[in-house]
């Protein structure tokens, strides 16, 4: 036989890629074309996959990211070199911050050139740059590894805590030619990604033992309980234990806020008195005065409340990282939960009446006192009376998807919002960070298929409003409601100094956000009063059409940071 009879057919990067990629069951990315990865997006889409592209990469990227946290497996920005690499990497350190499973794979530019800083189109040292942002960084240079680098790029991110990983392809190995055969055989099927990890039997009964002293003990979810996907045995812990549990914010739903264990309403009586704390899938961070201070009843900010606290975490690393953890319990949360059920047996005390009348009646008390707020209907609307009507919506289509960010637009939707499923809630997370609006409602719908709602602050919007044309474009069933009070926080302030400028914290009043909607070929709607906004989201949700309402909110309704003025240094100084 002459070797020109053997010779055998050729793939190359482009495709092997895409294999080890679909091979793995991810069939969607989230991602903006450019040299060098113009044609893979091309190949992508040929190839039966679902290619959503952006208009800024950082939107790709928590659109990536928050399709890891619905799903579980990791979700796959693509991003062109330097530049877009850079507008990728705010979401990549989120999702990790986040524990999202999520890869960012970036196109770069030659190792030789870039080495020798030669000047290099779009030239960068991703690699090292990513790193510190990301729980794994690799970078393939032959043909023949892209099956390992996918695999373990898949592996890094969902297993253990999850996180970002990032993924370096240099423009050449793109185009790089290897037997199909062997390319074939080269690529891996990751299996069993995200192990189960089963907790010592020791710390269970540990665990449960603490919580059978308890006097006032409390469960608080937290998003990590969330990706978990054990909504079953949660729900079957909490009532078998008759806890009263407090979710943190995209924990809602996990059980129906509308539960009579849910403790959201009576937050600030909770944590004080609490004397056994579980934590289940949330840190003791800021979000939580890192389990210490006034919030848990401690003398002040240095001083923990003397609480026990029995913390479920799959990072074994977290226990103590604030307060002590006196029985740590690591493991996947649907191990732990399941093995304190069995530990549980058939004959657990329900926790003293005093304790769970007490919390019922500080919580009726609140929940009576917000039903009176929301009745009102002010003129000009504020965020009760606006939020009221979004309340209502999702209490009618329990599946929609809530996309949520601003600071008052943002912590009144948590407040008055009820979600009654888990992972629906879908907001700015343990950084705070304005700009995973658009990215998020465009994953959510991809991914889902429900009708999504993104209640947005009028400065939140802003950081990702062009994504509005993606919404368009995809026609994606996304209803925007742009909270509008003219700024961030508030817009009625004045500028300081005798300045011609407008103030820092102020925008162009009375702008027409419903406008930019309408340019794409979408709906806007101008909605004044509850019953506008009323009618405008249940036509959204209906037409399943693109749809953005601008709600016109009282622009001094509004406080500074919303929940979290104390945050702020002059605030801060003056508590000390
Ligand atoms: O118990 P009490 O009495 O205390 O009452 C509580 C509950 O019991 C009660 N409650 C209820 N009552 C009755 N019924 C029910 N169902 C019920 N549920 C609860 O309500 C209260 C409050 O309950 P909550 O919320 O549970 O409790 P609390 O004490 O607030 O919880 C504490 C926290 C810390 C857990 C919570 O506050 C929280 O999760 N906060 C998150 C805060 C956050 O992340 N904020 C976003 C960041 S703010 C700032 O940084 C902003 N920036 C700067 C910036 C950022 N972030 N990123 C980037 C990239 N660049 C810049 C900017 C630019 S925000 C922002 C824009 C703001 O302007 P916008 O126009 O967008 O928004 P507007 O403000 O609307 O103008
Ligand atoms: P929240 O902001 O809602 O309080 P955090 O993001 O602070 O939640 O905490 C989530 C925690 O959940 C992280 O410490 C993470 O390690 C943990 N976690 C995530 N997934 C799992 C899982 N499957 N099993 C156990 N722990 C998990
Ligand atoms: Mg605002």
């Amino acid at each position: 036989m002459t070797n020109d009879s053997q010779a055998s057919e050729l793939t190359d990067g482009f495709h092997l890629v895409i294999e080890a990629l679909k091979l793995n069951g991810i069939t969607n990315i989230y991602g903006l074309p450019g040299i060098p990865v113009t044609d893979l997006t091309r190949m992508m889409q040929e190839e039966g996959m679902r290619v959503i592209s952006f208009r800024h990469e950082q939107n790709a990227g928590n659109a990536a990211a928050i399709a890891g946290f619905m799903t579980g497996k990791p979700g796959v920005c693509l991003t062109v070199s330097a530049p877009g690499f850079l507008n990728g990497l705010t979401a990549l350190a989120n999702a990790t911050t986040n524990c999202f499973p999520m890869i960012l794979i970036s196109g770069s530019s030659e190792r030789e050139i870039v080495d020798l800083q030669q000047g290099d189109y779009e030239e960068m040292d991703q690699l090292a740059i990513a790193k510190p942002l990301c729980k794994a960084a690799f970078r393939v240079l032959n043909a023949e590894d892209i099956g390992v680098g996918i695999a373990r790029a898949i592996r890094s991110a969902v297993s253990g805590r999850p996180g970002g990983v990032y993924l370096d392809l240099p423009a050449k190995l793109f185009g790089q030619a290897m037997d199909a055969a062997a390319g074939k055989a080269s690529l891996i099927k990751v299996v069993d990604p995200a192990p189960r990890q089963i907790p010592a039997p020791d710390a269970v009964k540990r665990a449960l033992d603490l919580l059978k002293s308890a006097k006032k003990p409390l469960i608080l979810l937290g998003k990590g309980a969330a990706y978990a996907q054990a909504d079953a045995d949660i729900k079957t812990l909490v009532e078998k234990s008759g806890i009263p549990y407090l979710p943190m914010s995209m924990a809602k739903g996990i059980l129906p806020d509308t539960h009579e264990q849910c403790a959201s309403a009576a937050r600030s009586f909770v944590l004080p008195e609490a004397d056994v704390v579980l934590l289940v899938g949330a840190r003791l961070n800021w979000l939580l005065s890192h389990g210490k201070g006034k919030t848990w009843g401690g003398k002040d900010h240095k001083n923990p409340g003397g609480q026990k606290f029995i913390q479920i975490d799959i990072s074994p690393t977290e226990a103590d990282s604030n307060v002590a953890i006196d029985a740590p319990l690591v493991g996947d949360i649907g191990s732990c939960v399941s093995a304190l059920l069995a530990g549980m047996g058939s004959s657990w005390a329900k926790p003293p009446t005093e304790w769970t009348s007490a919390v019922a009646e500080r919580k009726n008390k609140n929940v009576a006192k917000m039903a009176e707020t929301l009745a009102k209907d002010p003129s000009p609307m504020n965020y009760h009376s606006s939020l009221n009507v979004v309340r209502d919506i999702i209490k009618a289509n329990p599946d929609a998807i809530l996309v949520n960010e601003g600071a008052n637009a943002l912590d009144f939707t948590r407040s008055i919002v009820d979600m009654y499923k888990p992972r629906k809630r879908l907001d700015v997370g343990t950084w705070g960070v304005m700009g995973i609006g658009m990215g998020f409602a465009v994953a959510a719908a991809v991914e889902s298929g429900q009708p999504v709602i993104a209640i947005e602050g009028d400065s939140a919007f802003g950081f990702s409003g062009m994504e509005v044309e993606t919404i368009c474009r995809y026609n994606l069933p996304v209803c925007i409601v742009i909270m509008n009070n003219n700024g961030v926080y508030r817009g009625d302030e004045l500028a300081r100094g005798g300045s011609k400028d407008p103030s820092p914290l102020v925008f162009v009043k009375g702008a027409r956000y419903d406008k930019l909607m309408e340019a794409f070929g979408g709906v806007g709607v101008q909605a004044t009063t509850p019953a506008e906004l009323r009618r405008a989201m249940e036509d959204a949700i209906k037409s399943r059409k693109p749809t953005l309402i601008n709600a016109v909110i009282d622009e001094g309704a509004g406080t500074e940071s919303g929940r979290i003025t104390s945050l702020n240094p002059t605030s801060a100084a003056k508590k000390k």
